[in-house]
């Protein structure tokens, strides 16, 4: 397969791009941090998203190479902030199933940090339910080792897969993020703003803070400040953009 083979030769060609969305304090109305978003562009296949190569990366054994570039990468830029004055940068990670089931995640990730010099507490890194699911007993004796390093853990995509509350009480998770497909209507549909309320509440109840993703309006801006959601991610404030340019947005931020 095309892609198989391309994927496979990525990271030696320097294929691979991070971009970083804005999350926006609700509170101070500030940059808070970013989400690191992976992007391909092969020469072959043009521009490949992350929803189509990461379960293949996965499929073909290649998500543990590709996930590590990404946190090095990561790493680097945070330093690289640092060095140029603009102070400490939270970056949040998303950590592909394969890699959370890999007992070198969390030496690595730690080494990483070190290697760097950066604080456990500038790195988030992003699950997914489905991430944790597989092996529950497995995951919640990971997370506490990350937690032990003092990098922060958010759930993605939360209320869309089979999460079950009993695990989110063991879970040691940090923030919940809203999934864009109850943001979406959120000002209009009545149970979306139920489920929405709803989130906020258990977060808040369990300690957690709470991020909105797909944020696209000033209204869905609007509802979810009233009602005390800490965080927000989406078109609203800025799509993912490149290195280059968040280092604009951290400049205006001083
Ligand atoms: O921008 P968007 O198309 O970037 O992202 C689509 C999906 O790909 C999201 O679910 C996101 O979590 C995932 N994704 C983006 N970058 C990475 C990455 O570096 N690692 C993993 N595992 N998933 C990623
Ligand atoms: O699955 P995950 O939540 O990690 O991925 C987030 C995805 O949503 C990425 O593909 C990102 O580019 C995209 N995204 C982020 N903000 C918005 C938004 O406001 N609107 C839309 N349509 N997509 C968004
Ligand atoms: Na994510
Ligand atoms: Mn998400």
């Amino acid at each position: 397969l095309a892609i198989q083979s391309q994927l496979r030769g990525a990271i030696a060609r320097d294929e691979f791009e991070v971009h970083y969305q804005p999350q926006m304090c609700l509170r101070s109305g500030r940059l808070a941090g970013a989400e690191a978003l992976l992007r391909w562009n092969n020469a072959v296949l043009g521009r490949v998203p992350p929803n189509r190569f990461i379960p293949l990366a996965e499929e073909y054994g290649l998500v543990n190479s590709i996930g590590d570039w990404v946190l090095e990468s990561v790493c680097a830029q945070i330093r690289a902030w640092q060095d140029q004055g603009l102070g400490e940068v939270k970056v949040s990670v998303n950590l592909a199933a394969g890699q959370f089931a890999n007992d070198a995640t969390v030496p690595y990730v730690e080494s990483t940090l070190r290697h760097f010099g950066i604080a456990p507490s500038c790195l988030g890194l992003e699950i997914t339910e489905g991430t944790v699911m597989g092996d529950p007993d497995k995951a919640v004796a990971a997370l506490h080792r990350l937690k032990d390093i003092g990098v922060s853990i958010s759930l993605d995509d939360f209320g869309t897969g089979y999460s079950s509350l009993g695990y989110l009480k063991r879970f040691p998770i940090d923030t919940l993020k809203i999934d864009k497909s109850f943001v979406d209507d959120v000002t209009t549909s009545a149970n979306d703003a139920a489920i929405a309320l709803s989130v906020i509440s258990l977060a808040h109840n369990l300690n957690m803070q709470v991020i909105a993703e797909g944020v696209e309006t000033r209204e869905q801006v609007q509802f979810l400040t009233e009602r005390g959601c800490d965080e927000m991610q989406g078109y609203f404030f800025s799509r993912p953009v490149s290195a280059g340019e968040f280092t604009e947005l951290l400049r205006e931020r001083r």
